[in-house]
């Protein structure tokens, strides 16, 4: 079979809720992917932050498939000999102290939410069924009724109404915002240290501090989805270290597993996390022993290896490379560590288009919001794999008249 013919099969079976680009990839190794005519393309998305630790790591392999062998799920009915283990070693490198594990970001995010609602009922004392929780515009926190209820992306919500009530939007990067929509009911504030979907976008330095300390004068929790930051990709265990910021929650998914698994966890203070009790919450996947063992290991080669340095050291030579581009096209470029962000003037035509460019050029990547290129390569990326890249990156933001073309939506 060629890339058209899969192509057409997905066409007719599978529900149309995507646009990829047109490489049909069936193999991968490190930064590395390759599709099925044998073209080789460098990984310049990493599955949005979920290959951190790069495509078919060796040691997450081994791991996964020595689990797979012993025993891959017991439900949360039996106990398992993984799940203990994932547990202190997750809190002990992150420093909190208990976590819940969950499956997608989706599901942790709910998880952390209806942990903020009870602890504002039975902690802070918020009358039963008027907490509420405070949302950022432009956010992305997943695709659930709930999540997309406070999502102000139009296509996200159209059609899927009602929605959960209780959640109120202020703008991103605003303290004095924050401040001022907090109420007596207020539980929570959930934030992404930077908003990926939203454009690889950056609050101003100390936002996170000011909200940290807004939080903390009003008893609402900050609630963290570190599920694109977190796990070294900004080049520090978790995006908010970089203001030494330390939230009440903090939600985890993605690269926990190293690509191989959908593994999530909700790491908090033991207040929030201890209202939970036997039957509230749960998950027939959650936690389970194949999950567990996958996620410790993708964690002990973050840390072995080096890659939250790398991200630090690379990240920092990406963009001084796209800095020094001298495009028509481009508005600004905006990163740090290993998350990097280009945005193209408007003129320019739609980023997908250089997407397409860039792909037949050998770079993967996704355009997110019409305008940005997201650059988000495996931690484990070498100064020579970059500059393969950034070369490529370069002929296509050179190339004229891309605004002439036509615009293709997602
Ligand atoms: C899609 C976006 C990225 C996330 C943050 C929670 C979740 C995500 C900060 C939910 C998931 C993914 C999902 C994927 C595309 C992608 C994405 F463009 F849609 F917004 F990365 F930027 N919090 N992000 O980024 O995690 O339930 O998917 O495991 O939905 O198409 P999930």
């Amino acid at each position: 079979m060629r890339t058209q013919d899969y192509i057409d099969l997905e066409k007719r079976y599978n529900a149309h809720n995507y646009a990829p680009l047109d490489v049909v990839l069936e193999r991968g190794q490190g930064v590395w992917v390759w599709d099925v005519e044998g073209n080789r393309y460098i990984d310049f998305l990493s599955a949005y932050s979920a290959l951190n630790q790069g495509h078919a790591h060796p040691r997450i392999l081994a791991a996964m498939v020595e689990q797979a062998q012993k025993l891959p799920l017991t439900s949360r009915a039996f106990r398992n000999s993984q799940l203990p283990l994932l547990a202190k070693e997750l809190c002990e490198l992150s420093g909190y102290p208990m976590m819940l594990p969950m499956n997608s970001g989706a599901e942790a995010i709910e998880t952390a939410l209806k942990a903020a609602r009870k602890w504002g009922y039975r902690v802070k004392g918020v009358p039963e069924g008027a907490a509420e929780i405070i949302t950022c515009a432009g956010n992305f926190h997943g695709r659930t009724i709930t999540i997309v209820g406070f999502s102000t992306v139009h296509a996200y919500r159209d059609g899927f109404g009602p929605f959960t009530p209780g959640f109120v939007t202020v703008p991103f990067g605003d303290a004095s915002a924050l401040e001022a929509a907090i109420t007596p009911r207020t539980v929570a504030f959930l934030i992404e240290p930077i908003q990926g979907e939203g454009g690889i976008v950056f609050p101003p330095s100390n936002y996170l501090r000011d909200v940290r300390d807004i939080c903390t004068r009003h008893n609402v929790l900050m609630v963290a989805d570190e599920i694109q930051t977190g796990l070294g990709r900004t080049g520090q265990f978790f995006a908010c270290d970089w203001e030494q910021v330390h939230p009440d929650v903090v939600v985890l998914g993605k690269a926990l597993s190293g690509g191989f698994y959908p593994v999530s966890a909700v790491l908090a203070e033991r207040e929030v996390l201890e209202v939970f009790g036997p039957g509230d919450h749960g998950s027939t996947f959650g936690g389970n022993p194949l999950a567990a063992a996958v996620a410790r290991e993708s964690l002990s080669v973050l840390v072995d290896e080096g890659m939250i340095e790398n991200a630090r050291l690379q990240g920092a030579h990406l963009l001084g490379r796209l800095k020094r581009i001298e495009s028509d096209h481009v508005a600004e470029v905006r990163g740090r560590g290993l998350l990097v962000g280009v945005e193209l003037k408007p003129e320019a035509g739609h980023a997908r288009r250089f997407c397409e460019l860039l792909k037949d050029e050998g770079v993967l990547c996704k355009d997110t919001q019409g305008t940005v290129l997201r650059f988000a390569p495996p931690l484990v990326i070498t100064r020579d794999e970059i500059d393969w890249a950034v070369e490529r990156i370069e002929k296509v933001l050179l190339m004229p008249g891309l605004g002439d073309s036509h615009a293709t939506t997602q």
